[in-house]
């Protein structure tokens, strides 16, 4: 119905949105407009990384007096952020402590600390989720014992916004498998790993699955007069299983690819994976919604040019960048991507030339160079992580659709379908909006399910399709074989 508007509230590593969806009469087509955008980012204080919570609060309220003033005088709201970091709360709601960012060093050598106690193919087998040290089960090992005795409530950071806004307290559980405290049997908490960190259950608001009704406003923020008429809805409130929610599949056989800070490529599937080569690679099983998982594998993503971009001063665009990067000669220097080195590193430009003197490559000097080899080796991350999915999973892809502001980035799609020899569909950008906006539809009923979401979505938004071209093959083979040799290196 036109007159139903459904915001969501989007918020990645770098940027923040809030869009309003509306369907055009049912069966018909959806648009997104955007009502606000604000920066977002961690910030150092005392050596540590935190994100500004209070200001993300206030950007949201700041988005909903501007749905008002558009003239959206009642609305449904819903709420997605990344993954894995948490707010402590006491028993009045106040905060112990500032939200650390997963960037954070403090967590570095955590994982040999907690397996320590515990053996990572048990705890892989209780909860499917790959080793990474920005999980909240490392995170919360290395915190200080006493506050987390303190803490009344530990909400991940979607949950901790709907709090602020509605006044409940909820664990929705896409977010919450990312935890790595999730128990696949269960679908709990596990009570080893919560002993393991000196937490109870109790500390853990009820699960919440998404499309769960959650209420209005807080009385203080009601009171106020200058923001709609809300009701929150639980999403999917992981911006990843949001994304993927919002992929605009059309056949069976297709792999995501969301590309934003990170790039999360994998499969939807009905069951978890937890064998031991899936353990053994280190793949995940993350929580989406309708009981679905998703089996990925993180890859450091658009992070990498972020930061290029950034140390560069901000003079070129990332379309600039594409733009260098595409003259430039492929596969000359090549990263492992995924090396622990990249995810905060005092300079990246400098620890990408450094990589690339230690392993004895050509080192990239121009700013197009350094895109290149972003580029190229972010294509190459994804064949080889394709070739594993496919063979762990035992079924073949007909297609891979890249979602979120990568999609954008024709060269790296281009040189991904190459490679994978496989048809990239890139787009919507927008999808995570586009999925948190489906859950809210499909939850008051006027969409009947996920795969007529992903049909209305399919025919409202572009999609750009990639064709494979032929790559010469002497490059290509050379250039599999010097990034299989890094990821061994
Ligand atoms: C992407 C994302 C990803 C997580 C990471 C912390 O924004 O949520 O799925 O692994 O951030």
């Amino acid at each position: 119905r036109q007159d139903q508007y459904h915001i969501a509230i989007d918020i990645g590593a770098s940027s923040g949105r809030v869009v309003c969806g509306t369907l055009q009469e049912p069966g018909g087509t959806l648009s997104l407009t955007e009502i606000h955008r604000f920066r977002n980012g961690f910030s150092e204080k005392n050596g540590n990384l935190y994100w500004d919570v209070d200001y993300l609060f206030a950007e949201i309220v700041k988005g909903l007096q501007k749905a008002k003033s558009k003239g959206i005088e009642q609305c449904t709201v819903g709420i997605d952020t990344w993954a894995v970091d948490y707010v402590l709360l006491d028993q009045e709601g106040a905060r112990i402590h500032e939200v650390f960012s997963y960037r954070d060093s403090r967590t570095d050598g955590a994982v040999q600390s907690l397996h320590r106690n515990i053996s990572t193919e048990s705890v892989y087998e209780k909860t499917g989720i790959q080793v990474l040290p920005i999980n909240t089960l490392y995170q919360l090992f290395v915190h200080d014992q006493v506050e987390l005795e303190e803490a009344h409530s530990i909400l991940l950071v979607p949950d901790y916004l709907y709090y602020r806004l509605t006044g409940r307290r909820i664990s929705e559980v896409t977010n919450a498998s990312t935890t790595g405290l999730l128990n696949l049997q269960t679908r709990d908490y596990d009570a080893d790993l919560l002993a393991l960190l000196g937490l109870s259950k109790e500390q853990f608001p009820p699960l919440t699955e998404p499309g769960e009704r959650i209420g209005g406003f807080t009385e203080e923020l009601s009171a106020r007069g200058d923001l709609p008429v809300c009701e929150f809805i639980a999403v999917a409130t992981h911006d990843t299983a949001s994304a993927v929610l919002g992929v605009p599949a059309s056949s069976d056989n297709w792999g995501f690819l969301s590309s934003g800070t990170w790039s999360l490529i994998g499969v939807e599937r009905a069951s978890a994976i937890t064998s031991p080569e899936a353990m053994e690679r280190n793949y995940t099983n993350e929580w989406g919604a309708f009981g679905s998982f998703r089996f990925l594998k993180n890859i450091m993503g658009m992070w990498l040019i972020q930061k290029v971009r950034e140390e560069y001063g901000g003079q070129y665009s990332f379309g600039e960048l594409v733009e260098l990067a595409a003259q430039e000669i492929p596969f000359r220097s090549i990263i492992y991507c995924n090396d622990e080195r990249f995810l905060n590193p005092p300079s990246m430009i400098s620890e990408i030339r450094c990589y690339c003197v230690e392993v004895g490559q050509l080192v990239p000097q121009t700013p197009g160079e350094i895109a290149r080899c972003v580029f190229d080796s972010l294509a190459l991350s994804y064949y080889f992580y394709v070739q594993d999915l496919q063979l762990l999973t035992g079924e073949k892809w007909d297609r891979l659709h890249i979602v979120g502001g990568g999609a954008n980035n024709g060269l790296l799609c281009q040189i991904a379908a190459d490679l994978l020899e496989m048809e990239i569909y890139a787009g919507p950008t927008e999808s995570t909006a586009l999925g948190n906006v489906v859950m809210q539809m499909i939850s008051v009923g006027t969409v009947a399910d996920i795969k007529e979401a992903r049909k209305i979505i399919y025919r409202s938004f572009d999609v750009t399709t990639y064709p494979p071209q032929v790559m010469d093959s002497t490059l290509k083979t050379a250039a599999l074989a010097e990034f299989a040799r890094l990821q061994v290196v």
